[in-house]
């Protein structure tokens, strides 16, 4: 055991950087080159990886502090023997790992590399050999959720592709495939958690077969023996290099935001996210395709200017929001808003400026639907069940969807496409404490009244309790957002793009209706639907408002 004090290596130039995450908490057990800390100057945010494999003994900096070359990191113990010394500096440091690597150490090395990465022997060169793909080391986070499965078998990958999507507490990351090959089979699927060493999967490598792609090519992949595992290739440090950033790239955070990969560091993502910047509409400069914070300023820069212009619509233009310090006109708290709030914000501005919006209002007569429903309530709570206006809102809701499927569709971004769905999943705004919440309840046009009435109070009461899964938000094909319960005779909804339609339903009153012969009582439910003008016509939208207040007035519709 040594214990080795590790130092900020070269920063490619850069002084006084801000560490702006710490990767590893002491106490972890970590491989060579998994990243300690992540820092960011003006040009490029990096990972700064272990020179060393072992257990962190402890971590001299914080969030937030800046660091230069040389300055102490932390210490970490390693298996290596030698009594407690320091880190040698920059270029000795490579040398002397390089040495240790080289000195008996290769097979243990091998296999803490793989360690996180695949649990088989590398294949002899020209063979075809399936290997266990496994969770790697996710920065010290643990039980982190599967939010996006990107490969399937029979997918062909490159080293480095995104296998899946992991969202953690701070960030989410791609865990990328540790070498070229086909995919076999995939052992996770969205929603589930996992941990570092959890089996991922399965890939078919051909030793020795398929070139790095261009992009890798600077890995320096055939310098390796044949025999050496080659998803572990990374660049040999040279004397005069730190090794620094590559190891960056195969753990990216991802804009899930965007389809295609773009290339930023995290600060980059949080500061786009920030200001609402799509990422791949921003022009890269930095290495190897890297937006930096210099591309987004000069992104927003152009985006302003063309506003004050004019040239981003007819008209005025759209005018930045003036910065006005509130606490000249009396006293104020400034509190920082939740993730769900800042996201909520910025999907309804998207959802506002992008999706050209009709509203329909009517009413419907549930005179008969109410009297039903409470001659069922009893019933109803025997089951355990709650039987508000809400499930048969549902009900109506997917009964006019597979009517007028004209709603049951989504704009392709290619502006080229419209994508029918053969499916009726239907999501239900719901208020929680920390936001506005939509869980979404799946095939609603197979549930019956009570099976939608338990669906939806136990998907509420998830929203309510914060426990909802990225899966139980997703796949909504329309949705209601009832203010029934809370009062109000109408409101325009903002539809939630990807989807064309929202119903937003207010609080039912008695109004005198004329019969033909007399006015008489009934309990009107004012509705108020509003629809994506660019996938909807008017027309479309009045049938299908039109049937759902046929159904809501006589349930018994439901049957046909
Ligand atoms: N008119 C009159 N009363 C109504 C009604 C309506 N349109 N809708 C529901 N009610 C009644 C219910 O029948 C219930 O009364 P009883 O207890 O006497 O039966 C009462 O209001 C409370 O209902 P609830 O809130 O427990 O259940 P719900 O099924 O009506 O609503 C949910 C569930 C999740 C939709 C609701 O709780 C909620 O969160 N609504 C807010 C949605 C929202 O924020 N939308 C805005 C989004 S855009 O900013």
């Amino acid at each position: 055991m040594a214990k080795q004090v590790i130092k900020v290596p070269d920063l490619g130039g850069a002084d006084q950087v801000d560490v702006i995450e710490i990767s590893v908490a002491e106490g972890d057990t970590i491989a060579e080159e998994d990243a300690l800390i992540v820092v960011e100057g003006d040009k490029a945010s990096m990972d700064v990886p272990s020179p060393y494999a072992g257990k962190i003994v402890k971590i001299s900096v914080s969030e937030g502090d800046q660091v230069s070359e040389g300055d102490v990191i932390g210490e970490i113990e390693t298996d290596a023997g030698g009594g407690e010394e320091e880190a040698p500096e920059s270029g000795e440091k490579e040398e002397a790992s390089k040495e240790e690597a080289s000195e008996g150490k290769a097979e243990e090395e091998s296999e803490e590399k793989s360690e996180g990465e695949s649990s088989e022997a590398p294949a002899a060169q020209g063979e075809e050999q399936e290997e266990t793909v496994k969770v790697p080391d996710l920065g010290g986070a643990d039980a982190v959720d599967v939010i996006e499965v990107s490969a399937q078998a029979g997918d062909e990958v490159d080293e480095g592709d995104a296998l899946i999507v992991v969202e953690g507490d701070k960030a989410s990351m791609d865990v990328p495939a540790p070498f070229a090959g086909t995919v076999v089979s995939i052992a996770v699927k969205e929603g589930d958690k996992v941990s570092s060493g959890d089996d991922l999967g399965v890939m078919k490598v051909v030793s020795g077969g398929a070139a790095a792609p261009a992009e890798k090519a600077e890995t320096k992949k055939e310098e390796k023996p044949a025999a050496e595992p080659e998803r572990k290739a990374e660049p040999e440090p040279q004397a005069s290099e730190p090794p620094a950033a590559p190891q960056k790239d195969r753990y990216l955070e991802r804009d899930l935001t965007v389809s295609a990969e773009v290339y930023a560091g995290p600060a980059v993502r949080k500061l786009a996210r920030e200001l609402g910047v799509t990422l791949n509409k921003v022009k890269p400069t930095g290495p190897r395709n890297r937006v930096t914070k210099d591309d987004l300023h000069a992104y927003i820069k152009e985006q302003v200017k063309k506003s004050e212009s004019g040239a981003v619509g007819v008209g005025a233009g759209v005018a930045p929001m003036p910065e006005i310090d509130f606490s000249q006109f009396g006293p104020v708290e400034t509190e920082p808003m939740s993730k769900i709030h800042k996201l909520t914000a910025a999907n309804m501005a998207r959802n506002w400026l992008t999706v050209p919006h009709v509203t329909q209002f009517d009413d419907a007569d549930i005179s008969e639907l109410e009297d039903f429903r409470k001659s069922m309530k009893a019933e109803a709570e025997k089951r355990g069940v709650k039987l508000t206006p809400v499930p048969f809102l549902l009900k109506a809701a997917a009964a006019a969807l597979r009517a007028e499927p004209s709603f049951n569709v989504s704009l392709h971004n290619d502006g080229e496409h419209i994508v029918r769905k053969d499916y009726v999943h239907i999501g239900m705004a719901v208020d929680t404490p920390k936001g506005l919440m939509v869980p979404v309840i799946r095939d609603v046009d197979r549930k019956g009244l009570y099976e939608l009435a338990e669906e939806a109070s136990e998907m509420a009461a998830l929203a309510r309790d914060g426990k909802l899964k990225p899966k139980d938000m997703q796949g909504a094909c329309f949705t209601i957002s009832s203010l029934g319960a809370i009062g109000g005779t109408g409101f325009t909804p903002i539809v939630n793009a990807p989807e064309v339609g929202i119903l937003g339903v207010s609080k039912l009153s008695i109004q005198p209706v004329w019969d033909g012969s007399q006015f008489v009582p009934r309990k009107m439910l004012p509705l108020a639907l509003s629809y994506d003008h660019r996938a909807v016509n008017g027309s479309d939208a009045g049938r299908f408002l039109t049937y759902m207040v046929s159904v809501l007035g006589d349930v018994r519709r439901l049957l046909l």
